[in-house]
């Protein structure tokens, strides 16, 4: 039997444009030290001083914790940030998502996928064929939240990724925020890359290939970022889709493989 957990949830943003924000899954005992941590690193993010901080804490009821595994990784070995988009707009394609929608959602998330060309503060819904969104707020988007890695899976992944460099939190929060879209319904692929403008890495994850990894998918300084989620649309149910990426809480007890690196040359 676990101890009660609970949902601990941080966002930070400026007037209008989002700065940060975090979530974990964690027992009662450790809630305080990790929401000194997320108060930190709202005010020392490199995206700029907010405005607001908002934390939220819920009690999860024991019952409704799924537990899964996290995707594989791979890395792509791109030189630069134009070899960079090559190699995710084919990991796109390989994975089903369309020319067209791969286009308009590399172009959205370049130019800044909320309105006035602003980062948007959750992600895209992007239709796999038409390149629609499908989103009902295209400044928020969807925020996927309730998720985390389980203490083993933590130690697992930190021991898997020993040496390589890569055992960031970056990494960390998003291979659970993929893994927990990787579950859900319908799901072709999902396009990332950092909004912190030290961060250029991003990623594209889909069911087959699990979570790939591009070194360079923006230029360091730029402070524009996002996701995108795409989908069938002949399985797409809004409301359905945004109570399990909001609310389900997902809990990832085992770690995937970690693959060798791959070479790509544009
Ligand atoms: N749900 C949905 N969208 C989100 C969420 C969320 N919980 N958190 C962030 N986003 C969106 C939002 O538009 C952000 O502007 C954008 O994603 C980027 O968020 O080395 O750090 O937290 O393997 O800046 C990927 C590569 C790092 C890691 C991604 O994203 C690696 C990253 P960030
Ligand atoms: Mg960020």
């Amino acid at each position: 039997m676990m101890s009660q957990l609970f949902s601990i949830r941080m966002r930070a943003a400026q007037s209008s444009e989002h700065i940060s924000g975090a979530e974990r899954i964690a027992p009662a005992e450790e809630l305080a030290a990790i929401a000194t941590s997320m108060i930190a690193r709202a005010l020392e993010h490199p995206r700029g001083n907010p405005a607001s901080i908002r934390l939220a804490i819920d009690a999860l009821p024991a019952a409704s914790l799924c537990t899964a595994s996290l995707p594989d990784i791979t890395t792509v070995l791109v030189p630069d940030v134009h070899a960079g988009r090559i190699a995710a707009r084919a990991e796109l394609r390989r994975a089903g998502v369309s020319e067209v929608a791969a286009d308009a959602a590399i172009n959205a998330l370049t130019s800044g996928a909320a309105p006035g060309g602003r980062v948007m503060r959750g992600a895209m819904l992007v239709d796999a064929e038409s390149g629609e969104r499908l989103e009902s707020d295209p400044a928020r988007g969807i925020r996927v939240s309730r998720m985390d890695l389980s203490p083993a899976a933590s130690v697992a992944l930190t021991s898997a990724l020993q040496g390589s460099g890569r055992d960031t939190t970056h990494l960390r929060e998003a291979l659970a925020l993929a893994g927990k879209v990787l579950l859900s319904p319908g799901m072709v692929a999902e396009l990332c890359w950092s909004d912190d403008p030290d961060y250029t890495a991003g990623y594209v994850a889909s069911p087959e290939r699990g979570y790939v990894r591009f070194p360079h998918l923006k230029e360091k300084g730029d402070h524009r970022g996002g996701r995108a989620f795409f989908y069938q649309r002949r399985d797409f149910n809004l409301a359905a889709l945004t109570a399990f990426l909001e609310n389900e809480p997902v809990l990832f007890t085992r770690i995937g493989r970690i693959q060798g690196d791959e070479e790509f040359f544009a």
